[in-house]
């Protein structure tokens, strides 16, 4: 019996009057995703120390999964075995499957381009030769069963020379056209991926290709944050998720997890984003904090009894753990730091995302831009 396919519907609810803000509903499977937001990352299936129920309780309403890497282990077929990725990793709520375009293409000199599809050496596995072509990809999609699949695409670094960034958008686009027709899981929306570097005419030509393959449900954003500056993503990025991509179609800029760049984005008209910067700095003993970053081994907060955020609801911050405490377990190299300041962090970025929208839906975006602005002083983020 064929499933009627499920309606992934975007609602944009409020428009911020003096930027390209907008506050958005987005329709899964399994529940509504409020936008703007951030998509805490699991790439082996697992938010790195955190418990699905913690991840739930942070307030995150949708998470990440990687192709690659479950492909690579322990198997799409084993994971579709075990009743798919929802029900094996315990996560009722949406989840987002990236292709492991960018995972392939971080593999550097492995990597081998063709029309087909992308060979390379699991070099961070086994050392095996994998080629993956856009159908395969498709295949590895469904059978993991995530909500929302990304079109396997070419992620050029920077800076790139001009005859390579327009073959990664001419192959971007030929397959997603093979992404669009291979895939057919009715209840799993595909995602087209926007390439084309730092040149806003390449970027535009790769949208209007995705638009004349098909009607998707939603665009990626992919190839930024790839050793560009910050000036010189948001020459090309504004225009183009301001002015050019559909306004009814979620926008979602891919592997962008610094708290000034999400508020920045939200402003140019991104609806969601992800890193495993929140996850990935806690493991080295940092926390964002809107004070700019902070480094817990530091010797400034042996006798610090403040938590890390003042007015923070996560359960390091509102459970008392001071930052003398989270000093201490960071040295010693306790398991319990890593995991605090995951929480910590990356309730941190779901709160940033939570207040943004509630600043669209004020019409007052344009003013929490310039306070979030100025409250760094120069330090990072
Ligand atoms: N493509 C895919 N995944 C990604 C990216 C991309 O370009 C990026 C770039 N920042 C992160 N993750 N498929
Ligand atoms: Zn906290």
């Amino acid at each position: 019996m064929s499933q009627q396919p499920f309606p992934f519907t975007f609602d944009v609810v409020a428009e911020d009057p003096a930027t390209h803000a907008r506050a958005g509903v987005l329709h899964t499977p399994h529940g509504d995703v409020p936008t703007p937001i951030f998509m805490p990352v699991g790439t082996k299936a697992t938010v790195k120390g955190l418990m699905p129920s913690m991840v739930r309780d942070l307030g995150a309403k949708i998470i990440l999964a990687n192709t690659y890497h479950l492909a690579m282990r322990p198997g799409a077929e084993l994971v579709a075995q075990m009743g798919g990725l929802h029900a094996w990793e315990r996560w009722d709520g949406p989840i987002l499957t990236d292709s492991g375009g960018f995972q392939v293409f971080s593999h550097g000199d492995h990597v081998r381009l063709s029309d087909d599809g992308v060979t390379f050496r699991a070099v961070d596995y086994d050392g095996s030769y994998v080629t993956w072509t856009p159908e395969e990809n498709m295949r590895i999609a469904e059978l993991l069963g995530s909500d929302i699949c990304m079109q396997l695409d070419v992620c050029p670094g920077y800076p790139c020379e001009r005859s390579y960034l327009e073959r990664a958008v001419d192959l971007s686009s030929a397959w997603a056209e093979r992404c669009w027709r291979a895939h057919t899981r009715p209840d799993q929306a595909l995602f087209g991926i926007v390439q084309g570097g730092m040149d806003l005419d390449l970027r535009l030509k790769s949208l209007r290709r995705l638009e004349d393959i098909g009607d998707f449900p939603g665009y990626g954003i992919g190839g930024y944050s790839v050793g560009e500056s910050h000036d010189v993503m948001f020459e090309t990025l504004a225009p183009l998720a301001g002015e050019y991509m559909p306004r009814d179609k979620p926008r979602y800029l891919m592997g962008v997890g610094n708290p000034t760049t999400l508020v920045e984005g939200v402003g140019v008209g991104v609806d969601m984003f992800d890193c495993v910067l929140p996850t990935r700095t806690a493991r080295t003993g940092t926390a964002f904090s809107d004070e700019g970053r902070l480094n817990l081994k530091n010797a400034c907060h042996r006798a610090d009894p403040r938590p890390i955020g003042e007015h923070c609801g996560c359960p390091a911050c509102a459970g008392g753990f001071s930052r003398s405490y989270i000093h201490h377990l960071v040295k010693q190299r306790e398991m319990l730091g890593g995991i605090l300041l995951s929480l910590h962090n990356t309730r941190y970025l779901l709160d940033l995302m939570a207040r943004a929208r509630q600043a669209i839906l004020d019409g007052r975006y344009g003013a929490f831009m310039a306070e979030y602005r100025d409250r760094l002083d120069g330090r990072r983020d």
